[in-house]
């Protein structure tokens, strides 16, 4: 638990450490404002934590590849026969960034400038007109560590990442296995820019105090999220009920199959803050869609059983994602600068569905394309007033909880991390 020290004052220009906050309240202006604070979130946070990078299912084979960016760093994600590996995209000769797409397929990786190319592992094959004795090995690409969690890829750029990982990575493994990520087929993507700064991305992310301006996901998503059941608001109560059947259909149908549900969450007071969960999903349960559902024929993991709600996992701190039984949607969160941040959403179907006949596009991505509209939206407002001198932190409601654990997990990430790490590697 932190313990709160009041500010001494707004904190502006260079960043005082350690940074403080006050434990239930928002953060202070200048940490969604400032280029200052901005600068050490990308080295403090981004570049020392392990931060969610895309899905194997997007690089099935050799030379697929997912570039990572976030403020001044670029990493490129690649397929290399049975290994994903990670490596700096900032070239060994001059430093040119190599890859400019978000994803693509590549023989081998060939700068633009003076055509260096390196192999799909980072090792340097050809350099030309070098004098004879240069010695290419001496020249691989700066790797990054990586880790796949059942087909989710992680990856951390400092020398020595938390080992935390490890251990999150057995504990999320019964849930996330039995969906078969890895040999998931990406169905669609989106990539969007939110004019806020992170933060409030992800706070937003992590209640659903909000929820009522998500229509077509409230169509499934229970709004009582959150919430402790002596705290549910008047208006929440019918579908409180819903849910509690729900709930109980869900867990009779996992005990049966042997899918764990219980929630495991540990957001803040370790490197690797997590949380998972299965949940019902509300209407037909199966899926998100305005009944609720299926949007898919092929069950994503085999499931005869379509109403297996929602298995949802969080990572500080930047990714959610949702599986269930018959697609998945994951999203990553990358920021751009202090005001801006990408929006990445990938959706997964089973690698036999066909579009247009077990699944149609629309359907599929129409939830998740008009709440990440609504939730740019509402980050672009949020951003607006939190860059007013007017603003000032306000208390988070209890079914707030997780935007409270997400900002004492940042500020621990803020006093914790190294300034500008040096990368791992060579
Ligand atoms: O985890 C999620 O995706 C949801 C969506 C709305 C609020 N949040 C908790
Ligand atoms: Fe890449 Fe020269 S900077 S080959």
């Amino acid at each position: 638990m932190t313990t709160f020290a009041p500010p001494a004052g707004p904190v502006t220009g260079a960043l005082p450490l350690p940074v403080r906050r006050r434990p239930g309240f928002s953060l202070e202006g200048p940490f969604y404002t400032s280029a200052e604070i901005f600068a050490e979130d990308i080295d403090r946070v981004f570049s020392s934590q392990w931060i969610f990078a895309g899905t194997e299912a997007e690089i099935p084979r050799t030379g697929d590849y997912l570039t990572v960016t976030f403020g001044h760093q670029s990493v490129i994600v690649i397929r290399d026969g049975d290994d994903v590996r990670a490596m700096h995209n900032v070239c060994r000769h001059r430093g040119t960034r190599l890859l400019d797409e978000t994803c693509g397929t590549v023989g081998n990786i060939v700068c633009g400038y003076h055509k260096w190319t390196y192999r799909t592992n980072g090792e340097l094959m050809f350099a030309p007109a070098q004098p004879p004795n240069f010695d290419k090995t001496c020249f691989a690409l700066r790797s990054v560590h990586v880790r796949s969690l059942d087909g989710l890829i992680f990856i951390c750029l400092a020398a020595d990442p938390p080992a935390d990982i490890d251990t999150v990575a057995g504990l999320v493994s019964p849930y996330l296995a039995p969906h078969g990520l890895k040999n998931a087929k990406v169905a669609a993507r989106s990539e969007i820019v939110e004019h806020g700064n992170w933060k409030l991305v992800m706070e937003n992310n992590r209640e659903c105090y909000h929820c009522d301006n998500h229509p077509e996901l409230i169509c499934t998503f229970f709004p009582t999220y959150g919430y402790e059941p002596d705290e549910i608001p008047p208006n929440l109560l019918p579908a409180y009920d819903r849910f509690l059947a729900a709930e109980n259909d869900l867990h009779a149908k996992c005990d049966a199959a042997g899918l764990p549900y219980e929630a495991i969450e540990e957001l803040d007071g370790r490197d690797v803050g997590f949380r998972i969960q299965r949940e019902s999903l509300d209407g037909a349960g199966e899926s998100f869609s305005a009944d609720g559902s299926a949007v898919c024929r092929r069950s994503l993991g085999g499931f005869t059983d379509k109403r297996l709600g929602r298995l949802s996992m969080h990572v500080q701190p930047n990714f959610w994602s949702h599986v269930l039984s018959d697609h998945a949607v994951v999203f990553s969160v990358l920021p751009l600068t202090v005001s801006t941040t990408v929006v990445r959403t990938t959706w997964l179907v089973d690698a036999e569905a066909e579009e247009g006949i077990d699944y149609d596009l629309d359907e599929l991505t129409t939830v998740w394309n008009h709440t990440n509209e609504q939730d740019g939206e509402i980050v672009a407002r949020a951003q607006l007033g939190v860059s007013s001198p007017a603003y000032e932190p306000g208390p988070y409601a209890p079914s707030e909880y997780q935007v409270e654990k997400f900002c004492s997990w940042y500020i621990d990430a803020m006093n914790a991390g190294e300034p500008r790490p040096e990368p791992a590697g060579r």
